[in-house]
């Protein structure tokens, strides 16, 4: 074979490669969460490979009695409406505090996205709905951890009603602060992956995320988010750095399974 016939046919055979390579990846990243071709964050795809390996998605964690519930602290925002607060958002504030002046009555959840019937649900919907309560232990990455019971409609519940298209892989939050998080459908329709609005037995304060906010026992505290006011049921991974409300844009992990 003449010489140049052969340098096509390698270039072939690189740029196939390549190509099947590239499929390869894009191939991958469907399956995994995201590293940014970061090598510190491989670690993040470990964890959660592993995790999701090892153990079967839908294990319930521990739930106690009654007389295991503890003093609770109060951490990060405990109040959405003060321009104090260290996670104020200067649009979302204010309207929180409109809302509450009327005792949420206002108050919308709306869910969004990839789902056949996109819907807004007043607090009194929600309570309406099929409840859970389940006593947990929150652990917070700051080294505490604290026993409470927690009410609220099951997010699976929610998805089922809104219908989430075959094509969604995330479940996104957004807040009366400024915060945004994410997890993924294992952990959305997760049994113990509920909105609260209720704590102890009462409606949930305001310094722990009232009206509404998210229990993912599955995972450390940081992503139990308060005061969440849209849920949006995404394709593809949304790393929120634009708006810099997500984990990762401080250096949190995006996955951390307990
Ligand atoms: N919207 C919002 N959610 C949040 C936070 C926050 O600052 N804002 N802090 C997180 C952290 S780090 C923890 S430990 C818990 C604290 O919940 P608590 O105030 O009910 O103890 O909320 C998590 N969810
Ligand atoms: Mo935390």
């Amino acid at each position: 074979m003449k010489l140049s016939r052969l340098i096509t046919r390698r270039k072939t055979l690189v740029t196939g490669l390549a190509a099947g390579g590239g499929l390869l990846l894009s191939g991958c990243s469907k399956e995994l969460p995201p590293t940014y071709g970061n090598l510190l964050r491989m670690g993040d795809l470990l964890t959660y490979s592993a995790q999701r390996a090892l153990l079967p998605g839908q294990s319930l964690v521990r739930e106690y009695s009654h007389k295991d519930i503890s003093s609770f602290p109060a951490i990060g925002t405990t109040n959405p409406a003060d321009p104090g607060g260290i996670r104020y958002n200067s649009t979302q504030g204010p309207a929180y505090e409109l809302l509450r002046a009327r005792g949420f009555a206002d108050w919308r959840l709306t869910i969004e996205g990839s789902v056949a019937r996109p819907g807004s649900y007043s607090l009194e919907d929600l309570k309406r709905f099929p409840s859970r309560t389940q006593i947990t232990r929150h652990t917070c990455e700051e080294g505490w951890s604290a026993i409470a019971e927690w009410t609220g409609v099951p997010l699976s519940f929610l998805l089922d009603a809104a219908g989430v298209l075959p094509t969604a892989r995330f479940v996104n939050y957004y807040t009366f602060d400024a915060v945004a998080d994410g997890i993924d459908m294992v952990d959305a329709l997760h049994p113990q992956t509920i909105l609260a609005y209720g704590m102890n037995g009462k409606d949930l304060l305001v310094r722990h995320g009232g009206p509404v906010r998210l229990r993912v026992e599955k995972q450390v505290g940081y992503k139990s988010t308060k005061y969440v006011r849209r849920v949006v049921v995404t394709d593809e991974f949304e790393d929120f750095g634009k708006e810099k409300l997500g984990p990762l844009q401080h250096g949190w992990s995006w996955y951390v399974g307990i």
